[in-house]
């Protein structure tokens, strides 16, 4: 295409002065109003990133999660449903700031050596806000500068991720929702004709009232049965309020509109169905099982099933600093399976999880996955089995390779994972509860002038600027008994995070509070 084409299509996406924009752990993310010439860029970025690549299929997400319902997002899939590229996102953001949009796509061009005529197609999906169709359009139009946009509306992200990966490797499965549809249903079903179980998978999900909960109505059909609550997505201004995954792990508390019957399972998605959450009442008690207890339920799970198939596999467990102090030891101690340490972001923790045969991840807020190496598929496609049970084990290990998303966290197939893991070990979500007793844990969120002079090494776990501050903080959380306490600077919201860990609440509370304090 001729940059006439660029010229007059990106001036009809005019930048918003005075605002910076910062590709970030989830792409970008702020207002959506003030979007849409990042959005149109982000989009011409995706066509050249394609071209890059030799044509091969890209994917523009337009979403802002959990982010209240004003804010809005966008992100670039990789061909393998993978994140963009950490090399590459500077390039996004320097392009969205660009004061000179045609030279920077033209030094972009000429820099990384890009035959724009190999641009291919860029699938396009978006999440429920209100900003999102207009958003969607300013992708389209970037995408169409140099390559083809095909949009596929409403969709998870996670769905988005099965999309891009499926246009670019067959096998994987039909490019379109209905097949994604229909690998997870197809696996589910098989699943429980395999343990011989005859009732549904049923439980109550809390959507968020986003995108999930259409998704969910689409999806449930014999043998699963879902009722969803906070369904929503008509009404703009209630996504993510007082409901969904991160209000629910935030607050420990039920999200509105879930009114539980005692020691059942319930469920949260946040708002574009990449996390989940669960959950159960016991009279005034409410327990939250969350993504540190989704990773030692499937990752157990799956040890079983390997044993009765009796393969040898490497299997590991990826945390962030967030994953509570009691579930790394019960990891480590109990099930003896190693556990490596990443920065936030699921990027790092994929990246991770992919040196192992199995790689489980989940980050506390319930966002994560299962990956499961060639290599062991292979291994598992090809293992003669001796006994009915083995067989079964080894059937079981396969489905669950197709059943759980194995580009990103994605509600939708983690939940039937965990109610398929209940279901054939027999297991109660109070069982599954008391697996390990939690240490009392706080999350806060400290406004400060500039977030960004908190630097952070090993993992996130400590400060190395401001100069001095990690000493101070280490001489509080050497008073309190199993005390842990980190400060890091959000990647998604301007502010800083402080968590805190300690044997009882009060102590919790209180070192958190102080080391809030050392941030005034
Ligand atoms: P930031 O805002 O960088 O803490 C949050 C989550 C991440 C991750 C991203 C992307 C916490 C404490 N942080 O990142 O784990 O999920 O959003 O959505 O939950
Ligand atoms: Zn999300």
């Amino acid at each position: 295409m001729s940059t006439d084409t660029l010229s007059a299509a990106s001036a009809r996406h005019q930048k918003p002065s005075k605002t910076t924009f910062t590709y970030g752990t989830a792409g970008f993310r702020t207002l959506g109003s003030l979007l849409d010439s990042t959005v149109f860029r982000v989009g011409v970025l995706a066509s050249l990133r394609s071209a890059k690549l030799g044509g091969k299929t890209i994917g523009v997400m337009i979403t802002a999660s959990h982010n209240p319902p004003q804010d809005n997002g966008v992100k670039v899939v990789d061909p393998l449903g993978e994140m963009l590229p950490q090399t590459w996102e500077p390039y996004a953001t320097q392009l969205a700031n660009s004061d000179n949009f045609e030279d920077d796509v033209r030094d972009l061009v000429a820099g990384e050596n890009i035959d724009v005529e190999q641009a291919g197609l860029v699938v396009v999906g978006m999440d429920t806000r209100e900003t999102s169709p207009q958003l969607l359009r300013a992708a389209v139009d970037g995408i169409e500068v140099f390559g083809r946009a095909k949009s596929f509306g409403e969709l998870t992200t996670p769905q988005l991720h099965y999309l891009v990966r499926s246009h670019n490797d067959p096998a994987f499965g039909e490019p379109s929702e209905d097949g994604y549809n229909k690998k997870t249903v197809g696996a589910v079903a098989e699943i429980l004709r395999l343990w011989n179980i005859q009732d549904p998978l049923e439980i109550t999900v809390d959507a968020a009232n986003g995108v999930g909960a259409p998704k969910l109505h689409n999806l449930s059909r014999d043998p699963i049965k879902i009722t969803v609550v906070n369904d929503s997505t008509h009404d703009k201004s209630v996504l993510n309020v007082e409901c969904g995954a991160d209000y629910v792990k935030t607050n420990q508390k039920l999200p509105a509109n879930v009114r539980p019957r005692d020691r059942q399972l319930y469920s949260s998605f946040d708002g574009d169905a990449d996390r989940v959450v669960f959950y159960y009442t016991d009279g005034s008690l409410f327990h939250l099982l969350d993504g540190d207890r989704i990773a030692t339920l499937l990752a157990s799970f799956i040890d079983k099933l390997l044993q009765q198939a009796k393969v040898q596999a490497k299997m590991g467990i990826i945390q962030t600093a967030y994953a509570n102090g009691n579930s790394t030891k019960y990891v480590q101690e109990t099930l003896q399976i190693p556990v490596d340490f990443t920065p936030t972001g699921v990027k790092h923790l994929h990246h991770k999880a992919q040196e192992y045969d199995i790689g489980v991840y989940f980050e506390a807020n319930g966002h994560g996955t299962v990956l499961f190496s060639d290599n062991l598929i292979k291994s598992l496609k090809n293992k003669q089995p001796s006994s009915p049970e083995e067989e079964r084990a080894l059937k079981t290990l396969l489905l669950l390779t197709e059943l759980i998303n194995q580009t990103v966290g994605d509600s939708i197939s983690d939940l039937f994972a965990v109610l398929l893991a209940l279901r054939i070990q027999n297991k109660t979500c109070v069982d599954w509860g008391r697996d390990y007793i939690e240490l009392p844990n706080k999350l806060f969120k400290v406004l400060v002038k500039d977030r960004f002079a908190f630097k952070t090494a090993d993992a996130e776990r400590r400060l190395v600027e401001p100069a001095g501050l990690q000493a101070k903080i280490d001489a509080l959380v050497a008073a309190y008994t199993r005390g842990r306490s980190f400060v890091r600077a959000s990647g998604t919201e301007n502010a800083v995070r402080v968590y805190s860990e300690a044997a009882s609440a009060a102590d919790c509370a209180e070192l958190g509070a102080r080391v809030c304090q050392l941030l005034e």
